[in-house]
């Protein structure tokens, strides 16, 4: 249980029909949520019902199945507006995930406003879906690559993030919260500081958005982008907020359907935002459950699930440092649901194949975070990381399981 005692685990715990499931014969321990959450009853039951009570292509039919299946979708994207507490229904443009959103920034955004010599500012800390796809724009544009460093706790150094901003700096794109490590950036000063140069600013809110509340109007953040399938929503839909004049003055990023208002083999004009950046037909079940997956969140709410969570990371952070040969990898202060460590001379992935043989899934690797990997020159972490179901018996199921990995190496 959370230190939170009112916190109804047990009853969030049964919304999720996967977490009865056994694995291997055990209880299923689910600790992957970086990678996806699972999905509540709500979100899955949205989805049949949309195919059974109210499915047709969106936007184009005049006949009634059409108008339910667009009144519906347009009402998920109201509530990602209120989620993200965008100005306007038509910042929030529907991607497939943040990979694509942050594509489409990169692309759109960058082929229209970099050029040679300008320079795009990360951090150690990326995703590599949002390092490659600002390599790309840069290969193409001339510009140029900076990239903040992190301490050895994986805390971002806005020492040296200041020391890298200059009038060159047109692009700020970082994450809001840490894949590998779970450090939670510093926004608003990352924000503060690129406002005095004038440069857009990119939140990677993949990790953060699930956790935390985001509020892209206070942050006054240009482009918040993040996925579905972490939100306990479906896979294949995410969200790119962006404010409405930068949205405006982009170059469509993919043409086809649904995007255009007229089109004629000598000239083409595009629709109105949103649609101008939704080409062809969209995850209509998925828009629509992600608004069932906001509506379940917000029924619990972020301070509940943020307390719960934070004192789930806290006990498993105490219990794997009072073991012997475990070395945490990120031990930044500010962090969020995500604790990565290596058992000495334990291969990563045996001691994820070992966890798995208990039913605990966890993940190993280099999570898509080669970066961080180098900075602490390691090739992989195990990384446990945490969803507003996880207990801490499962937490308590995870170092036993440890315990008998070192048992198995000793
Ligand atoms: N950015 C961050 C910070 C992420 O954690 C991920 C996925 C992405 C971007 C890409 O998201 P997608 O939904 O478009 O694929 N992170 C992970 C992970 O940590 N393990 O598996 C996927």
């Amino acid at each position: 249980m959370a230190a939170n005692g009112s916190y109804p685990i047990d009853r969030i715990r049964g919304d999720f029909p996967i977490l009865s499931e056994e694995v291997h014969g055990k209880p299923l321990v689910y600790l992957d949520n970086g990678a996806s959450a699972q999905k509540p009853s709500a979100v899955i039951d949205q989805i049949s019902k949309t195919y059974e009570t109210g499915y047709a292509n969106v936007h184009r039919g005049v006949h009634y199945m059409s108008q339910i299946a667009t009144d519906a979708m347009e009402d998920a994207r109201r509530k990602a507006q209120m989620f993200l507490n965008a100005a306007d229904e038509k910042e929030i443009i529907f991607v497939r995930g943040a990979t694509e959103g942050i594509n489409l920034v990169a692309s759109s955004w960058g082929r229209a406003n970099l050029q040679e010599g300008d320079e795009i500012i990360l951090s150690v800390l990326e995703h590599h879906s949002n390092i490659v796809p600002w390599q790309i724009v840069a290969e193409q544009t001339g510009a140029v690559i900076k990239v903040v460093p992190i301490d050895d706790a994986g805390i971002f150094l806005m020492d040296e993030y200041e020391k890298l901003l200059s009038e060159k700096t047109k692009m700020v794109a970082v994450t809001h919260v840490s894949n590998a490590l779970g450090t939670i950036v510093p926004v608003e000063d990352v924000i503060c500081l690129a406002r005095e140069k004038d440069a857009c600013i990119l939140l990677d809110g993949c990790q953060a958005a699930p956790h935390l509340p985001v509020d892209v109007q206070a942050l006054d953040v240009d482009f918040y982008v993040f996925s579905g399938h972490k939100l306990y929503g479906p896979s294949g839909i995410g969200v790119l907020y962006g404010k409405e004049a930068l949205l405006d003055a982009m170059p469509p990023y993919e043409g086809g359907g649904e995007m255009i208002d007229r089109v004629t083999f000598e000239k083409t004009t595009y629709a109105e935002l949103p649609f101008k950046f939704e080409a062809g037909t969209p995850h209509i079940s998925g828009i629509i459950a992600l608004g069932s997956a906001i509506d379940y969140l917000n029924g619990i709410g972020f301070d509940a699930i943020a307390e719960h969570e934070h004192g789930l990371l806290e006990y498993a952070t105490e219990r794997l440092t009072e073991m012997n040969s475990i070395e945490i990898v990120g031990t930044a202060p500010e962090k969020a649901a995500i604790l990565s460590f290596n058992i000495q001379d334990v291969h990563p992935h045996d001691v994820g194949t070992i966890l798995d043989h208990d039913g605990i899934a966890v993940r190993t690797g280099h999570h898509c975070a080669q970066p961080v990997m180098d900075r602490f020159d390691v090739a992989a972490t195990v990384r446990a990381s945490f969803g507003l179901y996880n207990t801490k018996s499962e937490v308590d199921a995870l170092v036993e399981g440890i315990k008998r990995v070192q048992e198995m190496f000793a």
